[in-house]
């Protein structure tokens, strides 16, 4: 048997029904809406994330810039910091080897009364060994090994010191700042010497051919051949090593040369140039090595040292 259904309730039904097709159709217009809004928002989020991007690889670039700007300013103040913590020793080192007027006038004068520039020198030419004889002696003297009595009591009356001790403290001061010591070999000193002078000395010709005491040419920071010489021998002499100067001739070069002998068997690892035998040059027996005091201890073989001939030597 059928329930009929009341009046009311078929009401109901039809409210229900038309409020579910107007929700469903809502609910559509709600979501074509949202999905025009959606397409609208993307659109303008799009192009922002567009501006984003170029502005971050804008920013990129910036920072790379930065960057490099601030590696080359790092390395100049690191390059800066070690010239710094070398100034104060080099600074000290210049002032040790400072040359007042009163020292280079005692120096000038023994050249001008005992050395090539007197009277006497210049009327008999002076053969290679007087000069090479000069030239040792004036390493000598810095050594603190000889003296010339008459022109000592100038230099005295002025510094109330001896000449020949204050310049022995100066060539002691340099060894020790070129690295030299008991505790190395030899060969160790005399590549430590020859990397002080090629890094301290710089060469230069003289107007008139004048021998320079191994201090002159230390205040200096220059010579010529025989006063790199005269240095290095007596820088070598205070380290402990035996040494010579020799004046060399060459059939290929106009001039003479001068260059520094030790007295050594070997320079060890390094390639070396030698005289087995200089007695007849009034040296010692036994092995003499040439060093070009021009040269590091690398640089002491080859055409240039071989093509001279020796001439006289004397020993430092
Ligand atoms: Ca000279």
């Amino acid at each position: 048997m059928a329930v009929p259904i009341p009046p009311s309730r078929k009401l109901s039904w039809k409210i229900l029904s038309v409020a579910l097709a107007a929700f469903l159709i809502g609910s559509n217009i709600a979501w074509v809406y949202v999905k025009a809004t959606d397409n609208h928002d993307l659109s303008a989020v799009s192009g922002r994330l567009d501006q984003l991007q170029k502005d971050y690889g804008a920013q990129g670039e910036a920072l790379e810039t930065q960057q490099s700007a601030n590696s080359d300013l790092q390395k100049k103040y690191d390059d800066l910091l070690a010239d710094l913590s070398n100034l104060g020793p080099q600074y000290e080192l210049y002032q040790r080897l400072r040359i007042e007027s009163l020292a280079a006038d005692y120096y000038q004068t023994i050249r001008e009364n005992v050395g090539p520039q007197s009277a006497g020198w210049r009327q008999n030419g002076g053969t290679w060994a007087e000069l090479v004889s000069f030239c040792s002696e004036l390493a000598m003297h810095d050594e603190g090994k000889m003296s010339w009595k008459d022109y000592e009591a100038m230099y005295f009356d002025g510094y109330q010191t001896y000449s020949y001790d204050d310049a022995l403290a100066k060539l002691k001061f340099v060894n020790e700042y070129a690295g030299v010591s008991t505790s190395n070999t030899s060969v160790e000193n005399v590549a430590a010497i020859l990397q002080f002078i090629v890094g301290h000395v710089e060469y230069q010709r003289d107007m008139i051919d004048k021998f320079f005491a191994p201090v002159e040419t230390l205040f200096y920071r220059s010579g010529d051949c025989e006063d790199f010489s005269a240095l290095a021998a007596a820088l070598f002499e205070v380290a402990g090593i035996d040494s010579a100067i020799g004046f060399f001739s060459s059939t290929s070069e106009s001039s003479g040369h001068a260059m520094a002998l030790v007295h050594l068997d070997n320079l060890g690892a390094y390639n070396w140039t030698y005289y087995s035998d200089l007695t007849s040059f009034g040296l010692s027996s036994g092995t003499w090595i040439t060093i070009e005091p021009q040269s590091l201890i690398t640089d002491q073989s080859g055409s240039w040292i071989s093509q001279w001939v020796l001439e006289a030597a004397a020993e430092a």
